[in-house]
């Protein structure tokens, strides 16, 4: 597993983008090709997440195994240089990346066959009329709308022989923009569809981030992003939580997270829940380790996350 850097948290709104580069035509071939999306939950969701260094898994000696990982995606698009729309998802799609396997999230597209550097999801409320896809339970589809929630996440942490549960659901409303990836030593944004060929795009989820120790990366390399659940943990504990062995949202945002440990990366958090809510913006992802802009969709946010989940 490749070690990871957090993405970007915007919190707060963006400013248009300017159009910017060539032309957007690095194919030059005319014609069209075939576009795909599926989404994958990676080894982290469909396996465990071990202990570990910190960043191969648990510093503190943890191990965490999702049993759930409900996604509410809306809004998929793909769009030119200039902001022409090729392609926008009519219906949101709903799946479980706890489930094995990458995913389709809708049947192939053609696309023209030239550079299409635009490209966005929403990860949003659950809608009734979503298409479920990749072996996802319907069930899951109707609790996620009966409860607003937009990601949901079900699993277990051991350690020893203790062991605590937890079923988060996160209201959360994000846009993943400007979608990028790593290609040959550049940040290649969007696809490129080339005449007859066929582009793969993988919305990846990343479960291990709803765990990091920090909300950005730390401009000093010596701070390192690390993978914690002890604070999570005790969260469930006296005088916190209720001692059920199920560690709660609730619980976590009533836990003060500890400053010599937890890094808030200048954001307004006061609770180890305010982090996990943050942080689950941040599990889309674009082709494996690629990036978006995360960006907040909500019009009112509260001062704290945690003041919607109490
Ligand atoms: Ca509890």
């Amino acid at each position: 597993m490749t070690t990871r850097r957090l993405a970007p948290l915007l919190l707060a709104a963006l400013a248009p983008l300017a159009a910017c580069g060539d032309d957007g035509d690095p194919a030059s071939s005319g014609g069209q090709g075939t576009v795909r999306f599926t989404t994958w939950g990676e080894e982290y969701i469909e396996q465990e997440i071990p202990a570990g260094d910190g960043e191969t898994g648990f510093l503190d000696g943890w191990a965490v195994q999702y049993d759930k990982f409900l996604v509410s995606y809306h809004n998929i698009t793909v769009a030119d240089d200039a902001g022409a729309v090729g392609y926008q998802l009519a219906k949101p799609v709903f799946v479980d990346n706890a489930k094995p396997g990458k995913k389709e999230l809708m049947p192939a597209f053609a696309l023209a066959a030239k550079a299409w550097t635009k490209v966005s999801y929403d990860i949003t409320t659950a809608s009734a009329d979503a298409t479920v896809v990749g072996g996802a339970d319907p069930a899951d589809l109707a609790m996620m709308v009966q409860n607003g929630y937009s990601l949901y996440v079900e699993g277990k942490a051991t350690k020893g022989a203790v062991t605590k549960t937890f079923h988060w659901g996160f209201k959360t409303q994000t846009h993943y923009q400007e979608c990028q990836q790593a290609t040959d030593g550049q940040n290649l944004f969007g696809i490129v569809v080339t005449n007859g060929g066929v582009d793969t795009s993988e919305l990846t989820t990343h479960g291990d981030h709803l765990f990091y120790n920090r909300l950005q990366s730390s401009p000093d390399p010596a701070q390192r992003t690390v993978l914690l659940f002890d604070e999570q943990a005790a969260a469930d504990d006296a005088p916190n939580g209720d001692g059920d062995g199920e560690v709660s949202l609730p619980e976590l945002c009533q836990k003060q997270f500890d400053p010599g440990t937890y890094d808030p990366s200048g954001f307004n958090v006061a609770s180890i829940g305010d982090f996990v809510i943050n942080l689950s913006r941040t599990v889309g992802h674009f082709r494996g380790e690629g990036e978006c802009e995360v960006a907040p969709l909500e019009a009112r946010r509260p001062a704290f996350p945690c003041d919607d989940y109490r």
